[in-house]
């Protein structure tokens, strides 16, 4: 499968976060655990690109599936983004995992979301 994992929320470092450009070590460890099992990885982080342009960027892998990881201020942008890739490719699977979707599981249930995942996900998505 072609899998694209998305660091969400640091396009615009000073609204809700302090930080911009730090290491996206959650999508690196899920990646790696993903890509040892043979499949097509590719890692995305939102830096200066507006959600459209993000959503354009991950369109032109032509990914399977489209994993993000995201904060509580970010998973709004990531919702978007989710239904924006829904709606030009509906057979694309999106999945959330990270502080979000761990935290308050049962409210992460929205159209664009197929899964999330919670807690740790090296073994979960791993075994896709
Ligand atoms: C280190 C840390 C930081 C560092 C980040 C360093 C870096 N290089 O990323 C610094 C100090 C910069 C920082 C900043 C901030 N942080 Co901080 N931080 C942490 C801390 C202590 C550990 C995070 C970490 O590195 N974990 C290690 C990685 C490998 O694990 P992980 O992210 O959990 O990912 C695993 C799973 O979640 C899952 N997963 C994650 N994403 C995905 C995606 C998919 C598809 C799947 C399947 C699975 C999956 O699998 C991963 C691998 O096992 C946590 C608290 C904690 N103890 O967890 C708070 C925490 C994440 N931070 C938090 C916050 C709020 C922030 C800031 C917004 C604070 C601010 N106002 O500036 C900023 C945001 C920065 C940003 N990225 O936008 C909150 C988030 C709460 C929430 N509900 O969103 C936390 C939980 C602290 C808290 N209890 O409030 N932080």
């Amino acid at each position: 499968m072609k899998i694209a994992l998305v660091e969400l929320g640091l396009w615009n470092p000073g609204k809700y976060a302090r930080h911009s450009a730090l290491e996206p070590i959650a999508i690196e460890y899920v990646g790696s655990a993903v890509k040892s099992k043979g499949h097509n990885v590719r890692l995305f982080q939102q830096r200066t690109e507006s959600n459209e342009e993000l959503t354009n960027k991950i369109l032109d892998f032509e990914p399977d599936l489209v994993g993000f990881s995201a904060m509580t201020y970010a998973f709004p942008d990531g919702l978007e983004i989710a239904g924006r890739i829904k709606q030009k490719n509906p057979d694309v699977y999106t999945v959330f995992g990270g502080y979000h979707a761990s935290s308050i599981p049962g409210i992460v249930q929205y159209d664009s979301i197929d899964f999330t995942v919670i807690g740790e996900g090296e073994n979960t998505l791993g075994s896709v």
